[in-house]
């Protein structure tokens, strides 16, 4: 087994030495406690520029010079503060505020950076990766005050806001020959672009410059706009009726985000657009047609299980609903969902329902009237009725859920469910998804099955297909994390097939893990990315979904680390 190499901008892990997939959930030998999946995801380098935070050097601390603080920041950012948060009040690592990390001292801190610890912090000094004067600089500082990131409100929201082509000015049909339908929106991470590919001809129609890292794509109810968000929190609102599709507005909506979101209730469609952002802590309703900023919402204050004040509450994943004029807001840190109504932005009314920490991403099931979504730390998934307003029930499921958006389908012996894989273990749950009809089954989990192992990120199927896709995105085997299991959901005990999926793109060197499966419009084509290295070629690889043999492999120079990818039917209607 070759170690894997990890991909960009990643933080950097020394060792990977994991042997059985079942291992992957309990320990690692250089990060004990936390698995190699966790870590590598969570643990990104955040996209908050350390030059523009305000430095809180204190007599209170050790002494420390402005070079060291300024050099400790850069490390910190670079990689810690995906884990510990920017203002160090702990997300999937501990808190570091100065009474903690005063109170341990000098020595302690050093010793705990060094060699890391059973509840998941890395080894930074016995890896290699950082030296003992480094590390030494990095006790010191963080007993200082945590820089401080500047606040970003409407002033600077319009600033960078630009209406490149005006309302007035856009096409009043579709002007291209394009089946838009069948149309991905595919994330090209590292080259900061969005690829829209033919779903039909499987070329590419055009490759949009976006923000950084660029994450998901989400679609305006009509299908018409396309919304695609960056890291650095820029929105590209491309119009997709264009002779050759392309920006109409822009925006940066924060310094760090991951989500943004359309208005899909009746009568309210394409009207708003909101994003939510890591930093600052807060959501921006936007919109529909200019993403001029209407109304910005701070996420900051208490937890929901020890009611304390958390300054730094992320929002994640944000889904429309399909039952009020409302947007489903997941906050991270507070572990709290908001359901946002847009309908009288002056007199905004929210409801926030407490669930769990952290939260992350989720969907809906087939109704749309349930969203299930991932507690990641607390092992669960949340379900929020959105027709009533409230939460359904706390699920509990394996260890770090991540379903992406789930997958849903009729299980022979138990009705509707929603499926989640895990990045912390190998199991796949399916909770029961049907309270009138099968009233016993309802949230809870009816069957959990074995797949290839941890480190699954996306799990994919169709209402058209008898498949249950499941990616290994993260696993350190190199063997699954470049390959996919697939299921017959007619004979889940069966067991999976394996599909060499990145043997098929034939790539030659890279990590080229294979990610996130997405159909195309007519459920007949499960779509993957092969993900290597930014200066490595990478690939689509297409799948006949009825004979799991290889369809087509899209290998173009252009496709620079393709990572999510959104079919424009799909991703209007969330089928999934
Ligand atoms: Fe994602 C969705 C956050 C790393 C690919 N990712 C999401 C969502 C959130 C999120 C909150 C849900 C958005 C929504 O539905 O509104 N992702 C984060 C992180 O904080 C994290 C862990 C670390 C980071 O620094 O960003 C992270 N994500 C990754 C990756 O490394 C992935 C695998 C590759 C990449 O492109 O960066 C990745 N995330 C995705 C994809 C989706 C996503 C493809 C959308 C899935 C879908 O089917 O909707």
């Amino acid at each position: 087994m070759k170690p894997s190499k990890l991909i960009g901008s990643f933080c950097v892990l020394s060792t990977l030495a994991l042997a059985t997939s079942a291992a992957i959930a309990q320990t690692s030998g250089s990060h004990p406690g936390m698995s190699e999946e966790a870590l590598r995801y969570e643990g990104a380098p955040t996209a908050i520029d350390p030059a523009q935070t305000r430095n809180l050097v204190s007599g209170d601390g050790p002494a420390i010079t402005i070079d060291e603080y300024e050099r400790s920041k850069q490390i910190y950012f670079e990689r810690c503060a995906g884990c510990h948060g920017v203002l160090r009040k702990g997300a999937t690592g501990k808190p570091l505020t100065t009474d903690i990390t005063r109170d341990r001292g000098t020595e302690y801190l050093k010793a705990f950076i060094n060699y890391g610890s059973p509840a998941g912090m890395p080894n930074w000094g016995t890896s290699g990766d950082l030296s003992a004067a480094e590390i030494d600089m990095m006790a010191r500082y963080l007993q200082h005050e945590p820089p401080q990131p500047p606040e970003y409100g409407m002033a600077e929201m319009k600033a960078s806001w630009k209406v490149l082509v005006p309302p007035d000015k856009r096409p009043k049909k579709q002007m291209n020959k394009i089946n838009l339908k069948n149309l991905f929106s595919v994330t090209l991470r590292d080259s900061g672009e969005v690829a829209l590919i033919d779903g039909d001809s499987k070329q590419i129609v055009n490759i949009i410059k976006t923000g950084y890292a660029v994450h998901i794509s989400r679609l305006s109810a009509s299908g018409r706009y396309l919304f695609v968000i960056g890291r650095d929190a820029r929105i590209n609102m491309i119009d997709l009726w264009m002779e050759k599709p392309d920006n109409v507005a822009e925006i940066k909506a924060g310094m760090e985000a991951r989500s943004v979101e359309t208005s899909k209730y009746k009568g309210w469609e394409d009207k708003y657009a909101i994003a939510g952002t890591y930093w600052p802590p807060q959501y921006v309703i936007m919109n529909g047609e200019t993403l001029e900023p209407l109304k910005i919402v701070g996420t900051r204050g208490m937890t929901v299980d020890t009611q304390e004040y958390h300054p730094e509450p992320r929002v994640a994943a944000i889904v429309a609903s399909h039952e009020h004029p409302e947007f489903i807001v997941n906050v991270k840190e507070t572990g709290k969902i908001l359901m946002v109504n847009y309908e009288d932005l002056d007199n905004l009314k929210v409801t926030t329902i407490g669930a769990a920490r952290y939260l992350h991403d989720g969907g809906w099931d087939v109704t749309k009237r349930y969203f299930l979504t991932a507690a990641n730390q607390s092992n669960k998934i949340a379900v929020v009725d959105s027709k009533e307003g409230k939460l359904a029930a706390l699920v509990d499921v394996g260890k770090i859920p991540h379903p992406g958006r789930g997958a849903n389908f009729v299980h022979p012996k138990f009705g509707p469910v929603w499926a989640t894989s895990h990045l912390g273990d190998q199991t796949i749950a399916m909770i029961g998804t049907d309270p009138k009809r099968h009233p016993k089954n309802a949230w809870k989990v009816v069957q959990s099955i074995d797949g290839q192992g941890g480190g699954s990120l996306f799990i994919k199927t169709h209402p058209k297909s008898k498949n249950l896709w499941v990616d290994t995105a993260l696993n350190p085997i190199e063997q699954m994390s470049q390959s996919v299991a697939v299921f017959d959901i007619n004979n889940l005990d069966k067991g999976f097939e394996v599909l060499p999926i990145a043997e098929w793109a034939d790539l030659g060197e890279g990590p080229k893990r294979v990610v996130q499966p997405e159909y195309n419009q007519a459920g007949d084509e499960v779509w993957f990315s092969v993900w290597n290295g930014k200066e490595q070629t990478s690939a689509v690889v297409v799948v006949d979904d009825r004979t799991r043999k290889l369809k087509k492999v899209i290998k173009d120079k252009r496709l620079i680390t393709p990572t999510g990818k959104f079919n424009v039917y799909n991703t209007m209607h969330d089928v999934y």
